[in-house]
């Protein structure tokens, strides 16, 4: 395939509920949506997951598009690939990166995965035709209004339930859920709100049989977590800290990590993903699927790339309906029973509405 031209397009959705962290707020989701086509006419979408601003990592939705712009987009248009495992030898050049590069990377899986006929998960070589999904909460007013909220999505089916925590906001929360929900997967993402010193208050946690803590620490710092680990009988899981496969090999081979959350856009791409995940599996190392807060595009890349058999673990791909009053693709990502059934038509498997992405876009480019 040649791609002949690409559309980005700055959208922005409000969420139903505003979504805490131990960074801050948010209430509104900006983002990259990224069009490409190639010589045959075949359309492919890519989403990047960069927030507005660097709380998460260091890139943004404007630096994403300058290094789209000005770097990656003119390194792919025009040349010929064979396989999108070819992008990321194509983007060796540039240092780092990860979610501009992973913008580009998921349309051209999209628009290969359409061309040999098949479904993004079939061609990532996935084999489930459903997925386990659980549900991540944000930090709330009240201990209270938490409860209701983890009440609810357990009555959904959510197949496991991941509370943010921050200094404060920890031990006596974990408490509390443990003791309302005995038998429910409960597990804590503090985002690195927390440093080594603070070993004392995370060793209460292993109190809680939660399934896992996700990235206690800094996101720099996998040694740390090695030495918090050998403190800690609650598995730890690296989510900011993981950009590559050598960063997982590290992570592993030193005890900083006992399962790991992969997200698409935080390595680089589906190709570098899937790596993650060959190396996991044969290092009995479970992974899941994190969540960026993605609109259906980048939902449905996570949904294929959960195919995979070693996603073990239920992923954070909840329904559309849980963001959105409205999702860009059609049909929207149903979670039922905490399972959402994967789309069997070739490319991604959802179709987008073109309109509701007009009605959310504030800007947009073309490039040829
Ligand atoms: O750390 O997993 C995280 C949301 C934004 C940024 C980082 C994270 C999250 C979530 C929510 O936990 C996942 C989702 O529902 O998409
Ligand atoms: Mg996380």
């Amino acid at each position: 395939m040649k791609i002949t031209e690409i559309t980005i397009r700055h959208l922005q959705m409000k969420l139903k509920a505003p979504f805490t962290t131990s960074f801050g707020t948010f209430t509104n989701r900006d983002f990259l949506l990224l069009e490409a086509k190639d010589e045959q006419g075949t359309i492919g979408w890519g989403e990047s997951v960069a927030f507005h601003s660097p709380w998460y990592n260091e890139e943004t939705l404007k630096t994403n598009w300058h290094m789209l712009e000005d770097y990656l987009i003119p390194l792919i248009l025009n040349k010929e690939i064979n396989h999108p495992d070819e992008v990321s030898a194509i983007f060796e050049p540039i240092r780092k990166n990860n979610m501009a590069k992973s913008t580009i990377e998921g349309a051209i899986w999209d628009i290969y995965a359409q061309q040999t006929n098949q479904t993004l998960a079939a061609a990532l070589g996935g084999t489930k035709d459903q997925i386990e999904v659980g549900i991540s909460i944000g930090i709330q007013n009240s201990i209270d209004e938490l409860v209701a909220l983890v009440d609810e999505y357990v009555r959904d089916g959510y197949k496991r339930i991941k509370v943010k925590i921050k200094p404060g906001w920890d031990v006596e929360v974990m408490r509390t859920l443990r003791e309302k929900f005995p038998d429910v997967a409960i597990m804590a993402d503090a985002n690195s709100a927390y440093r080594l010193e603070d070993a004392p208050l995370l060793k209460q946690l292993d109190e809680f049989n939660l399934t896992m803590v996700e990235q206690p620490l800094a996101s720099d710092d996998i040694i740390d977590h090695a030495t918090l680990q050998k403190q800690m009988t609650t598995p730890i899981c690296l989510d900011e800290s993981i950009h590559s496969l050598e960063d997982a090999r590290k992570a592993i081979e030193i005890g900083a990590t006992k399962i790991i959350n992969i997200k698409i856009g935080r390595v680089g791409g589906l190709t570098e993903a899937k790596k993650i995940h060959d190396y996991c599996e044969s290092m009995g190392i479970p992974v899941w699927c994190g969540g960026m807060l993605e609109s259906g595009v980048g939902r449905a890349h996570n949904v294929a790339l959960t195919t995979l058999s070693n996603f073990i673990l239920p992923g954070d791909t909840a329904s559309s309906n849980r963001y959105w009053e409205k999702d860009i693709i059609e049909p929207e990502v149903v979670a039922e029973n905490g399972y959402i059934q994967v789309p069997q038509t070739a490319g991604i498997g959802y179709a987008i509405n073109r309109e509701t992405v007009e009605s959310y876009t504030v800007e947009k480019k073309t490039y040829n």
